[in-house]
């Protein structure tokens, strides 16, 4: 696979608090960042997104009394899991990995911002319907194609490659640019779903 001009390269919450010592930390999640790194400066357009909730965000467990973290609830939107609290707004856990090399970065997608309604996809929030602009944003600037990578695999990564495919655009996953929550079996579901809905999982890009 060639990477071509018209290419995009996002990257999705490389943010402190899905990292080792954060609050939401991901296994290993910091070990994306030199691959993302190293990918990077190979495309023309790289866009990041940032998790970026208010202080109790309808998705944190802690604004739902008794219910623990990773629980599941149901929401007007459809299911939602509950998270520990992670990326405040203008905290620390929210800011990017200060290994993450941010300057090439056209557009910043902020996402979750909303305190009623999660989002994990790039495209559209949990209710798979309200859009975040990225979709305009690729189509007015001739961006056909969208690479992946980031945290977490069967989250935010997950969830924005099921709206890239289903808005059209030709959608790869870069694996070893990606790491997982998976909480009970939620990694070979979303690889499952990727594949059936005809997301390209690559391990390197030649
Ligand atoms: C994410 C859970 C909650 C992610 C964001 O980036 O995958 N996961 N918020
Ligand atoms: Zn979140």
């Amino acid at each position: 696979m060639k990477i071509e001009p018209d290419d995009l390269l996002l990257i999705i919450d490389v943010q402190n608090d899905f990292c080792p010592g954060g609050a939401l930390a991901v296994t290993d999640g910091d070990a994306v960042v030199p691959v993302i790194n190293r990918l990077a400066v190979r495309f023309d357009h790289v866009v990041l997104t940032q998790d970026w909730h208010p202080a109790r965000h309808s998705s944190f467990a802690s604004s739902h009394p008794g219910a623990a973290p990773f629980s599941s609830i149901t929401m007007p939107y459809g299911p939602q899991t509950l998270w520990p609290d992670h990326c405040i707004q203008g905290t620390a856990g929210a800011a990017f990995h200060s290994g993450l090399a941010t300057d090439r970065a056209e557009l910043v997608i902020r996402k979750g911002f909303r305190s009623a309604i999660d989002s994990y996809s790039a495209f559209f929030e949990n209710d798979r319907t309200t859009p975040t602009g990225l979709a305009g944003y690729l189509r007015e600037r001739g961006l056909r194609r969208v690479l992946m990578t980031g945290l977490a695999t069967d989250f935010c990564v997950q969830y924005s490659a099921l709206d890239a495919r289903r808005l059209g655009f030709e959608t790869v996953v870069v694996l070893p640019g990606c790491r997982a929550i998976d909480l009970g079996g939620s990694l070979a579901a979303a690889i499952a779903a990727m594949r059936e809905a005809g997301v390209k999982l690559v391990e390197e890009i030649v």
